[in-house]
């Protein structure tokens, strides 16, 4: 058995991303129905809210699911406590260290899974009682590190004893089985479930993943040591300009203020902040998230099952028949 499975009491590997003001009971609900570990984001909202989508997402799952907080959130202290009342079977955390809230999770029996972008902060949390990390990588949408998860994860892998998730850059079966190369025993995926059915985020946004290629994600925000990965469009380009002469961080980040928002809720692709992972390129098509799930892991499965002899040294065909040189 999985040990992130075993831990969540789920049957595929995979926890959802907590995109804030994105992800809500509908696809938590959704994502852990279909087997994975649903995750309702609380980065932005009020504690009234988030209190109502736990008990909406009960409602719409008997499966296990969990809350993600976003360290950097004004209201963090209430929102730990909502997730601590309502007794959530998991918490990921994201943007900062958890540290401070540690003592009061494992009170109320709660698993604690914070996003680290390095292998100290890793270590630190493992010493403080996390009961597994997610390593996330530089590819991923939203707040980022400096790391690629390539490199990440398996650093992570080698300094700690808990399992690790692999974040970032993961969006199909191919992305599930390199994690799992590296050491990763489980994946947490965003972007590709931007488009999926029960997913609420306005029309524009997923017909802006649909659309992406490859170059159209920037770093925006490392002038103000919050760097945060988006689509490029008129503000990403307004606020990379803006880093570019050194303007006051302060008028970027009034520049920013609201824009989650606008692309969320209003569907403002060109003024809204559209935070997207590099993998969005890869994203296709709208799907259930269940046939999401299963289409990635059928795929990662396929992989093991009919390339895997392209690791094994001295071999002299690949596993789909090309010939080594
Ligand atoms: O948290 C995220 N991604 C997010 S949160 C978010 S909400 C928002 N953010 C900015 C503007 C408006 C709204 C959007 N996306 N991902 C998890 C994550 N955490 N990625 C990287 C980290 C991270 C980075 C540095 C965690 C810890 C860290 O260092 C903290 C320390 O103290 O060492």
């Amino acid at each position: 058995m999985n040990k992130v499975c075993e831990i969540l009491g789920i049957e595929y590997p995979i926890l959802q991303g907590g995109m804030a003001r994105i992800a809500d009971s509908s696809l938590a609900s959704a994502v852990s129905n279909g087997g994975g570990f649903g995750i309702i984001a609380s980065g932005g909202e009020t504690g009234e809210w988030l209190r109502e989508e736990i008990r909406k997402t009960r409602e719409l799952t008997n499966k296990p699911f969990g809350v993600n907080l976003m360290l950097l959130s004004p209201n963090i202290d209430e929102l730990v406590e909502i997730v601590c009342e309502e007794k959530i079977k998991a918490v990921t955390t994201g943007a900062g260290n958890p540290g401070k809230y540690m003592k009061r999770f494992a009170a109320n029996g709660i698993i604690v899974i914070p996003v680290v972008a390095s292998v100290a902060l890793a270590r630190r949390v493992e010493k403080a009682g996390a009961a597994a990390v997610i390593a996330e990588g530089l590819e991923g949408g939203g707040h980022i590190g400096e790391m690629t998860t390539m490199a990440l994860v398996p650093m992570v892998v080698d300094a700690v004893s808990i399992p690790v998730i692999a974040a970032g850059g993961i969006g199909d079966g191919r992305g599930i089985a390199a994690a799992f190369m590296l050491g990763a025993t489980a994946v947490q995926v965003g972007t590709r479930f931007l488009v999926a059915n029960e997913c609420t985020v306005s029309q524009n946004y997923k017909k802006a993943i649909l659309k992406a290629e490859d170059n159209d994600t920037c770093a925006t925000g490392r002038s103000t040591g919050h760097p945060v990965r988006v689509l490029k469009n008129k503000l990403a380009k307004k606020v990379l300009a803006l880093e570019k002469i050194n303007a006051d961080p302060e008028e970027i980040a009034a520049l920013c203020t609201g824009r989650l928002w606008d692309a969320v809720k209003k569907g403002d692709m060109e003024m809204g902040s559209v935070m997207s992972g590099q993998i969005a390129g890869l994203v296709k098509k709208e799907q259930p998230a269940k046939d999401i799930i299963k289409e990635m892991f059928e795929e990662a499965q396929k992989i093991y099952e009919n390339r895997f002899d392209i690791c094994r040294t001295g071999s002299t065909v690949h596993g789909d028949g090309k010939k080594l040189v």
